[in-house]
């Protein structure tokens, strides 16, 4: 008997994939080589369904005789195993980012004379389509949260950026750019307390409470299916946090961070320049605890943000609180630091390395921001949180145009240099 390889996703399973499987089981036995999710994310989205579900999905299908994981989009490793006689796939990765793949299929099969068949590809049904279809009708709460812990399984590092209201939202939602054919977009969005309090022309000191928050959180959940993680400040009373984290988990929000500051909370960015207390190891661990167990979900995450470096504390200060929170039960650290060199960063992030029960680590690069994603890859950093800078960027345009319509005592100049076209707008919500 032959045997077969075929690669596939299967994430939403059609009748090309079916056809594709008939093909091959004419050749002899079928295995199904299942793309991993991080193999799929590292060329396109996080599927829909994961792993160990699409694979009970795909071994019940006729024709499958063994389904395997594939790891890498690259076939390579599998079939130097596997030495099958047949690879077959669609004719339509012949084009684009699968066509290296393709390549590197021919040659290695060629090494012991195996063949691949290429089946005309099923014209008039994609699975990137059908997804497109089932996300424009939304996301279930449940299945929103969850998709932040996946993604931090599947990604070398996660992708976050800062909204403040819908418009926002959308835009972290919708931008996406291809390079070499690779679809880039981000992960997920910040609800930054910064942002939301400047937009609201308030200072960042928590005066903008949970409710007035929570509803710019209902905005952007209303009109985006990308996971949401909320800047929770200090988290307040501990009392307090403990209802918080079911109200999140209610609306499908990822995941929480507060940081381990008491009392009058300011920016972070301020530094030591004004009055910051941190707390004390043992409360902050008692909130973290207290929050783990009221949670309902197992999928909520509470990251624990440490301010040791910003207060300046010191390194082993920061290390020992990242030890002591993920013992509490945090289920991610985020270190922050407001130095331009990012030295601080690197030096905990080798620190970091060697603690127990390590946990998904975030950052927040606003002022080192010259780090390029690979390189805080390399520090082992999961999580990039890019954590203002919609709303840095909007608001020198605002300052601008006001300007020039009080300069030319009309909005002639403005409109035509820095607006966006009256049709535009109008149809920019669709
Ligand atoms: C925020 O975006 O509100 C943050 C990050 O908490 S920072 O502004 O750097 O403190
Ligand atoms: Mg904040």
């Amino acid at each position: 008997m032959k045997t077969v390889y075929i690669g596939m996703s299967a994430d939403l399973i059609h009748q090309g994939h079916l056809n594709i499987i008939k093909e091959g089981s004419k050749l002899g036995t079928v295995i199904i080589g299942l793309l991993t999710d991080e193999a799929i994310s590292s060329y396109k989205r996080l599927p829909l369904i994961a792993f160990k579900e699409r694979k009970i999905i795909v071994e019940n299908l006729k024709g499958v005789d063994k389904v395997i994981a594939q790891n890498t989009l690259d076939y390579t490793p599998n079939l130097n195993t596997i030495k099958p006689d047949f690879v077959v796939h669609g004719d339509d990765w012949k084009k684009g980012i699968q066509k290296q793949v393709r390549n590197q299929v021919i040659k290695t099969l060629k090494q012991w004379g195996g063949k691949l068949i290429e089946p005309k590809y099923t014209q008039g049904v994609s699975s990137t389509d059908l997804i497109n279809a089932i996300k424009k009708k939304g996301i279930t709460p449940g299945n929103r949260m969850k998709t932040l812990r996946r993604l931090i399984h599947s990604k070398p590092i996660v992708k976050i950026l800062e909204a403040h209201n819908g418009l926002t939202g959308l835009i972290v939602e919708k931008t996406n750019i291809k390079i070499d054919g690779q679809k880039l977009e981000f992960d997920g969005i910040w609800e930054s307390s910064l942002t939301d309090s400047t937009a609201k022309g308030k200072p960042d000191t928590e005066l903008v409470d949970f409710s007035s928050r929570f509803s710019t959180v209902e905005e952007i959940l209303e009109v985006t299916t990308k996971p949401i993680i909320m800047d929770g400040d200090t988290g307040g009373k501990i009392e307090h946090f403990k209802f918080r984290v079911k109200t999140l988990e209610r609306l499908g929000v990822s995941a929480i961070i507060i940081e381990d500051k008491i009392g009058n909370k300011k920016n972070s960015l301020f530094g030591d320049s004004v009055p910051q207390t941190q707390d004390t190891i043992d409360h902050f661990c008692r909130k973290i605890k207290e929050g783990k167990t009221s949670q309902v979900t197992e999928d909520f995450m509470i990251i624990a943000r440490i301010e040791s470096l910003i207060l300046k504390k010191g390194m082993s200060d920061a290390i020992n609180r990242a030890q002591s929170y993920i013992n509490a039960g945090a289920d991610g650290i985020m270190i922050h630091s407001k130095e331009k060199d990012g030295e601080e960063i690197v030096e905990f992030c080798k620190n970091y390395k060697k603690i127990k029960n390590r946990a998904p680590l975030v950052v927040v690069p606003s002022t080192y921001s010259h780090f390029t994603e690979q390189e805080l890859q390399d520090l082992e950093i999961n999580v990039v949180i890019y954590a203002n800078h919609l709303l840095r960027s909007a608001y020198p345009a605002m300052i601008k145009v006001a300007e020039s319509i009080l300069k030319n005592n009309r909005a002639k100049e403005a409109s035509d240099k820095y607006c966006m076209s009256i049709k535009d707008i109008i149809t920019l919500i669709p």
